[in-house]
């Protein structure tokens, strides 16, 4: 690894990539930080974890002492300095990623970013700048943004099939996403920042095509929501084909995850997330029953999704660039989100607002 150019004048940024094993840091170990932890050391080739950092110092310490070697480093800015670090992972809350990723892009450093970019479309704007400057600069993307239903092979399934013209042309998605339960701060907004803007991306992988508005209607609650929380939503985008997407977000239905995405096409429809593995005939409380398993919760759903992404974004930043989603599908989803929070709030249609594109790759 060398290092040739400094940028802003104050840190070393990189502009190769090391040749050996990618040395990364951790940034916020709660539920997913902490995954991807125990999957960088694990399950995935060529990285290992130096560092972790989180605002529970105690969390960290325990985190850090799964991983023979790392080591907590308290502030994640000086993390994302440290001369022995080649690669971030960040799982910090939504707020603190704007500042994060834009001491990576600074530093140069590849970075798999949780959803959402960021809590904002300006701010996500701020971060597509600064790395598209950036790749003028050098010809190398950075960000990677976490939208692993991408490495999902179901879902792979369906964009291929919808891709080969198979179901011929798709005029609407149905999807459910529906969660167990939530931790007690997760108010409607999150419902759609937190939870939908992951079939916000799924339309965009799957359909390739901009959503143009969004609109949210709350129909009678469960008795499991949370105080003020409206559960179940049903949100209804709109796309530039002008093909629909209905949404079901029920993130309280004490059962289990369920995630189901249908399309429906011209010449025919194909349904995905339907928990098939095995299927279980046996005597029930009520006679005989069949019975299949659901996943409890998005790491099981999704675990081979986060290890196929995870290997990938690895593999891709030893060799000096990204292989999933980027800056600019984070942008999009934030600003969709934001099209659908005001649309929570007002109870009425909104349009999404987004910049150009401007020949983007
Ligand atoms: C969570 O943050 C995730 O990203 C999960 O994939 C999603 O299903 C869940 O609803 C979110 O809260």
């Amino acid at each position: 690894m060398t290092t040739a150019e400094t940028v802003a004048g104050v840190l070393p940024a990189r502009t190769e990539v090391p040749a050996t094993e990618l040395r990364v840091a951790v940034l916020g170990v709660g539920l997913m930080g902490a995954d991807h932890v125990a999957r960088l050391h694990a399950r995935i080739s060529g990285a290992r974890v130096v560092a972790v950092s989180d605002a529970s110092a105690e969390r960290a310490e325990q985190v850090a002492g799964t991983v023979p070697g790392a080591r907590v480093v308290t502030d994640p800015l000086a993390a994302i300095a440290d001369p022995e670090v080649d690669a971030v992972v960040i799982a910090t809350p939504g707020q603190f990623h704007e500042e994060q990723l834009l001491a990576c892009i600074d530093r140069g450093l590849p970075v798999l970013c949780e959803k959402p970019l960021t809590l904002d479309a300006a701010s996500s704007l701020a971060v597509v700048r600064a790395e598209d400057a950036y790749a003028a600069r050098t010809g190398r993307r950075l960000v990677q943004v976490g939208f692993m239903r991408r490495f999902d092979p179901e879902y792979a399934q369906l964009r291929a099939l919808i891709a080969s013209g198979g179901i011929g042309e798709p005029l609407l998605l149905h999807c459910a996403h529906r969660n167990a339960a939530v931790p007690p701060h997760f108010g409607s907004e999150l419902t759609i920042t937190d939870s939908v803007v992951h079939e916000v991306d799924v339309t965009r992988f799957l359909l390739d095509e901009e959503i143009t508005a969004v609109t949210v209607l709350r129909p009678r609650a469960t008795r499991h929501a949370l105080p003020g929380q409206s559960d179940p939503l049903l949100v209804l985008l709109e796309t530039t084909g002008g093909r629909l997407v209905d949404v079901e977000a029920f993130v309280s239905t004490g059962i289990g995850y369920e995630v189901r995405t249908e399309v429906v096409g011209e010449d025919g429809s194909a349904v995905i997330g339907l928990d098939q593995g095995l299927v279980r005939v046996g005597a029930g409380p009520r006679g005989a029953a069949r019975s299949t398993t659901i996943a409890p919760d998005f790491r099981v759903r999704f675990g081979r999704a986060y290890d196929v992404q995870v290997q990938r974004w690895v593999d891709a930043a030893r060799r000096g660039g990204t292989d999933g989603p980027g800056v600019w599908d984070g942008y999009a989803a934030a600003a969709v989100a934001e099209a659908g929070v005001e649309a929570l709030r007002s109870g009425r249609r909104t349009e999404v607002r987004m910049a150009p594109r401007e020949g983007r790759s």
